[in-house]
């Protein structure tokens, strides 16, 4: 079988989400750059696979997926169901609770700190701080729920890795290039779970991918 296209460039999280599912679901895949800086998402070969003309968006055969976390559930779904534990009605209510904290909570208050710092300066705008600060408010609160949930199991929907736990995954590495990389210090669980899935060679393949160099 062909492997399946994700397109998009890995500077993107919505991207490398998408990846750190793809390898931890174990599925063959090519990683196809797609340019901001001539408009590319914008042309109609890619507004074909996503209407949006955004990135990602996903190519298996003749069938088209995007928004990244419609991605990710898609590859775990065909290739390793028990991410979403789909079998069993309460542990799969408790990852698609904690899937849903990831895009509207947590991502949330992560994503306007992680484009003041990463972002804005790249494209040669100033750092907006006070935007800085509403958001590590917000996820400060939201880490404390994290906190308490991880005292009580080793992953975020149980006992059990899922893809809740991998969707954090990009958005969590950009932190690390932020001045709030010791952010987690505060959270002994939290800190010991983000250990636990560094080590993870899904992980560590999303990590390399995201090195300016690669
Ligand atoms: C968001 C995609 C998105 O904002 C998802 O896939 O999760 N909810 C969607 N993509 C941005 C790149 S930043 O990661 C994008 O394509 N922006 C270009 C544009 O909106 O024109």
């Amino acid at each position: 079988m062909a492997p399946v296209k994700l397109y998009g460039p890995t500077l993107s999280w919505n991207v490398t989400r998408c990846v750190a599912a793809l390898e931890e679901a174990g599925v063959e895949y090519e990683l196809v750059p797609i340019n901001f800086g001539t408009g590319e998402h914008k042309s109609p070969e890619h507004v074909a696979r996503n209407p949006f003309g955004q990135v990602p968006a996903l190519q298996d055969g003749d069938l088209y997926v995007w928004e990244s976390r419609a991605i990710c559930k898609y590859a775990c779904r065909k290739n390793k169901p028990e991410l979403l534990k789909e079998g069993n009605l309460e542990e799969s209510a408790m990852v698609d609770v904690w899937l849903e904290v990831e895009a509207h909570q947590y991502t949330s208050a992560l994503s306007p700190i992680l484009f003041e710092c990463l972002i804005h300066p790249m494209l040669g705008g100033a750092t907006d701080q006070k935007v800085i600060d509403e958001n590590l408010v917000k996820l400060k609160k939201v880490l404390e729920v994290y906190e308490a949930r991880l005292t009580k199991c080793k992953y975020l929907a149980g006992d059990f890795l899922s893809l809740a736990d991998l969707n954090h995954v990009s958005a969590t590495l950009c932190l690390a290039a932020t001045p709030y990389a010791s952010l987690f210090d505060a959270y002994p669980h939290v800190k010991a779970w983000w250990s636990d899935m560094l080590a993870k060679p899904s992980v560590q393949k999303v990590a390399a991918l995201m090195k300016p160099s690669s």
